[in-house]
Order: structure tokens, then sequence, then C-alpha cells
């Protein structure tokens, strides 16, 4: 049974090797945040929006440090602890925010802490409270990115898991000395995925690079925290194992069936 075979029959990735690199990456002052309510936020969208109805809308602040909740906005608004499904917590309340007016509130206690607008349910925002200093000296609690690889046909899936929301970075990818890939992107979720073609159909390793740009909507360069520089590196070898050919044995099968029972024509 030839491999080659296999391959050119059978659309289907097979995991080869879960390559795992993970850096806790260094710096980021949290002991004092602002969170403003976005403009216009009275009216419902803003939740639908990149930047969310309180920006940022999710803010990450040291226990003991202090949050600064302000309202630039032309409407009334709260910060209220809670959510609008089980309403206040009694974390914080600003009470009626009026335009132009701000609030403030020291943390004590580890955790997450959502919030809403009591008057515009749509708002909604999340305060991470950490350990003072968690992220400085590159001990813990930074940001983490965890690299993964997957071949599929024609290539190799790079996927990244972010221990952080709104990750703004950078991703190379070396192969021979060589930059094969780069590219800048915005991780809205936690996790993301990159193509990464080698070189022709060259065996060497490829190299991944992951630097964070900052945490924050993108676009908002100005507003972004979080470490920036090298989170991540990672070494992947484009090319199929024995384990991989298990796998694609098992992902044959379970497509099989599927189609089967979908009556779907397969297009081989
Ligand atoms: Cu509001």
């Amino acid at each position: 049974m030839k491999t080659k075979a296999i391959c050119s029959f059978f659309v289907l990735f097979a995991i080869v090797a879960g390559i795992v690199a993970t850096t806790p990456a260094a710096f980021a002052d949290h002991s004092e945040v602002t969170i403003e309510a976005a403009l216009g936020s009275g009216a419902p969208g803003c939740e639908d929006s990149a930047e969310g109805c309180y920006i940022p809308s999710t803010a990450t602040v040291d226990a003991g440090g202090k949050v600064i909740m302000s309202n630039p906005d032309t409407a009334a608004h709260t910060f209220t602890a809670g959510s609008p499904e089980d309403g206040p917590s009694g974390e914080f309340d600003t009470g009626l925010l009026m335009a132009g007016n701000s609030f403030e509130w020291s943390p004590d206690t580890v955790g997450e802490v959502p919030y809403f607008c009591m008057v515009h349910p749509w708002m909604q925002g999340l305060i991470i409270v950490q350990e003072a200093g968690a992220d400085e000296g590159g001990e813990a609690d930074g940001l983490m990115v965890t690299v993964t690889d997957s071949q599929v046909k024609g290539g190799t899936q790079i996927d990244l898991e972010f221990s952080e929301l709104h990750v703004n970075y950078e991703i190379t990818a070396t192969q021979n000395g060589k930059e094969i890939f780069k590219e800048t992107a915005h991780a809205m979720e936690m996790t993301s995925s990159h193509m990464v073609n080698a070189l022709g159909s060259d065996k060497n390793p490829i190299d991944i690079k992951v630097v964070s740009l900052g945490i924050g909507p993108p676009g908002a360069e100005v507003n972004w925290t979080g470490p920036v520089g090298t989170v991540a590196t990672s070494k992947v070898v484009p090319e199929f194992g024995t384990i991989a050919m298990m796998i694609l044995a098992v992902a044959i099968i379970s497509i099989v069936a599927v189609t089967a029972k979908s009556r779907v024509i397969p297009r081989f």
C-alpha cells in the first residue's frame, strides 16, 4: 500500500505531531487601567463591534490596583458588576455615571468580574483581576501561546492557542534560513490558524515564531496593552510519520461513515 496513493485519494488532514512550545512572556503594567463606555453605546450595535461597548471590553488589573471607569459618551451609563441575566453581583457599581464622569474601583480579590450597564444591558465587559506583578519577571501568568501543527493537503496548518483574547501578533515561518511565511494578525478568539507551505517537497523543519504586538482591538494600537515581544517558537517537521498514518486511517473510516449516512457522493 503506497502512502502516495492514499494522500492523493483523500483530501484529509492528519495530525503529525503535537509540537508544543510555551514560553511565558514578560512585562505589562496592570496597576492601573482605564475603561471607557464606548461612544454611542446607548444604542445597540456596539456589542457586535470589535471594540465592544466598554473599551477595552476585557481589562486586566492587579489586585490592589486601580480601575478607572469613565464615561466620555453623551448618554448616562453604569458599570455594574454582575450580568444582565443574574443582576448585580455587588463587587462594584458606579451608579448612573453621567457624561464626563468617572468612578474608581480597587479590586482586592483575584478573579474575573463581569459587568454590564443597567440602562443598556447589551453593554457588557470583563475585568480580570490578577495577582499583583503576576506577569513581571516572566514567572507566571504572562501571555502564553501554544503552537501545534497538523499536516493538511498541500501544506502545514499551524494552530495557535493564546491565554488571552484579542492578541495582535506577527507570525513568521522560516525554513532553511529563508522566510517562507509572514503575517500580522488579530486573534479575536483564543485560537487561530495559519497555513504554511513548505518549500516544494522540502522535508526540512520549519521554524515558527510568534511575536505579540499587544492586546486590544485591531487597528487601535494606542489602546493595546499586554506583553510585546516573542512569546513562542516552535519547530515543525513537514512529513507524514507513522502516527500520522494511523490517524489518517481512522479519519478515512469516519469520513466514509459520514458520507454514507448523509448520502453525499464523495468526489475523489
Ligand atoms: Cu449604558
